[in-house]
């Protein structure tokens, strides 16, 4: 169990998968990231989808189903099926509970969408309800979580999502862009801290995952971009010395260490453009903000 945080915990750059940081207390910190001043991506993207709704559902077309993985409480997707009133939403996530009571607020709120929640852990395979329809589907994967993959990995994920419409879908997928320095390091290292406290988290998390016995307050919080990988990277950083250990194992930290916890690519849109192609999306268009922070994008098979 948890064999891959022991892995990372051992690994000469320590590291813990992003994954880990959304625990009960991890999502709540998230949420009062979106909203933090300094933390752009959600509010431009959700004006955005407010501001050209009538372009992206021209642009889209006719939809049958939307699905949307890591829908979380499904509030995104409830937005998107006012726009485009599929007939369907299929909402993934691994977390159940959250995720069923956003489908039924969905139902209540739009009754002619038949909403469901399919559990899945989105590393696997998915398999979703065999009476949803294959045509005109659209995939909708917004809030630049790509940007948390490596770009291998992300460019695996647009391959996987390609295999989940046929030539008459899409993809509706939003990415931050790259931009001046001060305004990313900002989003990702907030004055009020909440940043910092959801880095830290991940520790408590991982604590009780494998039974360690780290101590968050002896770590500090570091976010910078690394302008050569055009991507946020997420550290913690040991105060002091120490040594963690778990059942069966144990690492000792040098003061100033470091554990990677999270990289945060901005594609340019051209280079997003190619990764798409190479997935086998020959077509796509997008909308930006006027500062072109982020971008909407619609891509075809
Ligand atoms: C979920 N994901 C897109 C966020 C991001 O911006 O990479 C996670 C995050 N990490 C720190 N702040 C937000």
């Amino acid at each position: 169990m948890h064999q891959d945080i022991i892995d990372g915990l051992l690994q000469p750059v320590a590291r813990i998968s992003p994954k880990y940081f959304y625990d009960q207390c991890g999502s709540e910190l998230f949420e009062a990231i979106t909203r933090l001043p300094e933390y752009y991506p959600t509010r431009t993207e959700r004006t955005l989808l407010k501001e050209r709704a009538h372009d992206i559902a021209q642009a889209v077309g006719a939809v049958s189903t939307v699905i949307e993985p890591g829908a979380g409480n499904g509030e995104k997707g409830r937005v998107l099926c006012g726009i485009l009133r599929p007939t369907h939403f299929v909402g993934v996530d691994i977390s159940t509970e959250i995720l069923q009571e956003g489908m039924a607020r969905l139902r209540q709120e739009q009754p002619t969408v038949d909403a469901r929640a399919v559990t899945a852990d989105l590393t696997n395979h998915l398999e979703l309800p065999a009476d949803i329809p294959f045509a005109h589907r659209l995939v909708f994967y917004p809030g630049s979580s790509i940007g948390n993959f490596d770009p291998p990995q992300a460019l695996e994920w647009l391959r996987r999502a390609r295999t989940w419409i046929d030539n008459t879908g899409g993809l509706l997928i939003g990415i931050d862009l790259p931009k001046e320095l001060a305004v990313l390091e900002a989003a990702y290292d907030d004055a009020a801290g909440v940043t910092a406290r959801f880095n830290r988290n991940v520790l408590a998390h991982v604590n009780r995952l494998i039974g360690s016995d780290f101590d968050a307050s002896q770590w500090s919080h570091r976010a910078f971009f690394n302008t050569k990988a055009s991507r946020i990277e997420m550290h913690l950083e040991a105060d002091r010395r120490q040594l963690v250990r778990w059942p069966g194992g144990r690492r000792e930290f040098a003061q100033g260490e470091r554990i990677h916890t999270e990289n945060s690519y901005k594609y340019p849109l051209p280079a997003f453009s190619a990764m798409l192609r190479e997935a086998g999306f020959t077509r796509a268009r997008w909308w930006t903000d006027e500062r072109h922070w982020f971008a909407l994008i619609h891509a075809q098979p």
